[in-house]
């Protein structure tokens, strides 16, 4: 039996050598360890073995037995090792040098030109500040000279909630509260997302976005409202541009304007942007009206303002030479994501 199982020994350490891979390991495991493997059969001739050698011959069994399987053992982790060794260096490597689809986004086109609007406003030294999106009938309306009774509510209905709030109309709705913060040494712009109840076609929206500002100090006047405008639109239509003013309305403002850009596609020979005038009405805007200066607790005995608006989807729309509004809101990929500048 000893030499049986000496014999079996050097058959399971020569086999063991030239194992591959976890399939022939567990061959292996069933030859020697397994119900009718090579060491299960040796047992019975347990039986046949002098009493005084069978205590040795038992601990041979086990001894041979605790080899075959600590040897499989072994070979197991170390074949589980070189499996794992070998995913990672050849099948599941990555090759970074393959051209990959990314998916890396871009900014939208009101994200860039919002950027560069509030850059040039800040190097004539403005303040950018922000508006709520929920505001109080208050700020939205009366405290920018609309009271409930007043016409101008109907042309800009909105949504409202149910607890009296509003989905800002306008980002004058910001006016009272910004007036308030910075007092008589205003020069703030604030950028916003408005919402008005629409029909909506190619150029309105639901929801639209806005830039204003205000000035506040002594001695402000129509003249610094052109100078600030005629600066900003030529920075932002990258070379200097004519403006007009016309007579406009607006129940915050007082004198009331409409500020034109002469269209810097044609030069004012008319094109489809400018709709064959030769101008682009632009920048609603105006000295504020005491009654808003009163209402923030400014004294317009003293103090005077100038405010004015940006419908700034118009602005993204011209510079980017879409035609729709919609598409800004669409995030539609196809058409935002090629966007780039007219100018
Ligand atoms: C106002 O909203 C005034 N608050 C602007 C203002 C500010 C005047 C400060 C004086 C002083 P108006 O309703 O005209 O004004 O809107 C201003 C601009 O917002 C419009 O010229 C237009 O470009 C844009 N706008 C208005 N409604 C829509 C809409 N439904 N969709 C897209 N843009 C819109």
């Amino acid at each position: 039996m000893k030499e049986k199982l000496e014999s079996i020994k050097k058959e399971f350490d020569a086999e063991i050598e030239v194992v591959k891979n976890l399939n022939e390991a567990e061959n292996l495991r069933v030859k020697f360890l397994g119900k009718k493997g090579l060491i299960t059969l040796v047992m019975p001739m347990l039986r046949d073995v002098p009493n005084d050698q069978k205590r040795e011959m038992g601990m041979l069994v086990n001894e041979v037995k605790n080899h075959i399987q600590t040897c499989l053992d072994e070979k197991v982790k170390q074949l589980n090792e070189q499996e794992i060794e070998n995913q990672i260096n050849n099948a599941e490597k990555i090759d970074i040098t393959l051209p990959v689809e990314t998916g890396v986004g871009s900014l939208h086109p009101r994200t860039i030109i919002q950027k560069e609007v509030e850059d040039v406003f800040i190097s004539m030294g403005f303040v950018v500040d922000t508006g709520n999106e929920v505001e109080t009938e208050f700020n939205n309306f009366d405290a920018v000279n609309v009271p409930a009774t007043h016409p101008a509510r109907d042309t800009q209905d909105t949504f409202w909630l149910t607890n009296g709030e509003v989905l800002k109309t306008h980002t004058s709705a910001a006016q009272n509260r910004i007036l308030r913060k910075y007092g008589t040494n205003a020069k703030v712009i604030f950028p916003g997302r408005c919402f008005r109840n629409e029909a909506i076609d190619a150029g309105h929206e639901n929801t639209f976005f806005q830039i204003e500002g205000v000035i506040v100090n002594e001695n402000v006047s129509v003249a610094n409202l052109i100078y600030f405008m005629k600066e900003m639109l030529s920075k932002v239509f990258k070379k200097e541009v004519e403006v007009r003013l016309r007579p406009g309305f607006f129940p915050f403002t007082e004198p009331s304007f409409e500020m034109d850009v002469k269209c810097p596609f044609c030069g004012g020979s008319g094109c489809s942007t400018c709709g064959g005038s030769g101008w682009i009405e632009l920048c609603p805007c105006g000295m504020i009206h005491p009654n808003v200066l009163k209402m923030a607790g400014i004294d317009p005995e003293k103090y005077s303002g100038c405010a004015f608006g940006l419908g700034f989807d118009r602005l993204v729309m011209i510079k980017s030479g879409l035609n729709d509004i919609r598409a800004l809101n669409s995030g539609n990929l196809k058409i935002l994501k090629p966007f780039k500048l007219n100018i």
